[in-house]
């Protein structure tokens, strides 16, 4: 059996897996979905692409709010379950390190990790195009900018929940000022958060993987197990309708996270529900954050739907590590050194 590594949590939200299924991927959805639907904070048409994290005795999140001239902001919502949110009204008010009021340009697919003491909030911001913003709080009252990681153009950044080799670790994916019809996910390490470096190529898009064809993203954080760590992403494929986005599972090593251990051929979740395949794009499942029980092993994803809800989806980490492992197809090219 595999094994979460990290805290136990008791009153993560849970539904068995249906029995009277024949799918046999390994995540399945939960019967509500969505649990963010439309119009859910006064001026804000669509929440998706979100994350949260347990805070105090119940759930945090920060929640990617499109307003009504279309451009996206980052919400504060809480819950007691996880699953029915209550969002302050307005945007999430950044700071600067001096502590004066900072609103970026716009701020999209925000993830909340938890590193030592202190929440991060990543996202997609303006930096002369599209690049990383970051903040930091404690308190889910204060949140001081940090330093951009990266030059533009980048999306999809996401830190490790700990250090690594006394280094903070994030993973990104270098992209271009439009939708990005290609990239790549790649780690970087920082010793105080400002400065960014050792840059490592983890992983490509897959043209012999259809689903993930075009190009893929970093998703959650990643979660720590006793087989290395467990990276959910996106992947997608390019068709004759559009994008479609799909879910994908890898697993990196422990110590060296840029090293791909088992990448699994298959997706391991795909849009299927009419909520993830019509609404402002159809066709995407989007993850963004996950909950972890260590004692039982469960994992819960959120994820957007459509670009429009947020849905919520199950699995354990035994059964995704299973079928990462059955379905492993690794001959990632070393580009550093040329060889696979
Ligand atoms: C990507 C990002 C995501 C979005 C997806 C599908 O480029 O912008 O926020 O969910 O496209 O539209």
């Amino acid at each position: 059996m595999s094994k979460i590594i990290g805290e136990p949590l008791k009153n993560i939200p849970w539904q068995d897996k249906p029995q009277d299924t024949k799918c046999t991927l390994p995540i399945w959805r939960f019967t509500e979905n969505p649990i963010i639907k439309r119009n859910p904070i006064p001026g804000v048409s669509r929440v998706f692409n979100s994350a949260v994290a347990p805070y105090g005795d119940g759930f945090v999140g920060v929640f990617r709010g499109s307003e009504y001239d279309g451009v996206s902001y980052i919400y504060m919502g809480w819950s007691k379950d996880a699953i029915h949110w209550e969002f302050n009204d307005e945007r999430i008010p950044f700071t600067d390190e001096k502590g004066e009021p900072f609103m970026p340009g716009y701020a999209y697919d925000p993830r909340l990790v938890k590193v030592e003491d202190t929440f991060y909030i990543i996202w997609c911001t303006d930096l002369y195009g599209a690049s990383i913003g970051m903040a930091k709080t404690k308190d889910f009252k204060t949140f001081t900018r940090v330093e951009n990681p990266f030059l533009p153009y980048n999306r999809n950044a996401v830190l490790f929940p700990r250090k690594i080799n006394g280094k903070f670790v994030m993973l990104s994916r270098p992209s271009d000022t439009g939708h990005t019809p290609f990239g790549d996910v790649f780690l970087s390490e920082s010793p105080d958060l400002i400065y960014w470096g050792k840059h490592r190529h983890v992983m490509s898009n897959k043209s012999s993987h259809w689903w993930e064809s075009l190009k893929i993203g970093g998703g959650p954080a990643p979660i720590e197990t006793d087989e290395g760590w467990l990276m959910l992403y996106h992947g997608v494929e390019r068709t004759c309708n559009g994008y479609v986005y799909s879910i994908g599972g890898a697993i990196l090593d422990r110590d060296e996270p840029s090293k791909v251990l088992y990448r699994s051929r298959a997706y391991l979740f795909t849009p299927e529900e009419d909520y993830e395949t019509n609404g402002f794009v159809g066709n995407v499942c989007f993850p963004c954050a996950t909950l972890c029980d260590s004692e039982t092993g469960r994992i819960a994803i959120y994820y957007g739907a459509a670009d429009t809800y947020v849905g919520l989806a199950f699995t354990t980490v035994d059964e995704t590590i299973r079928f990462i492992k059955e379905h492993s197809e690794t001959d990632e090219i070393d580009r550093e050194i040329g060889i696979r």
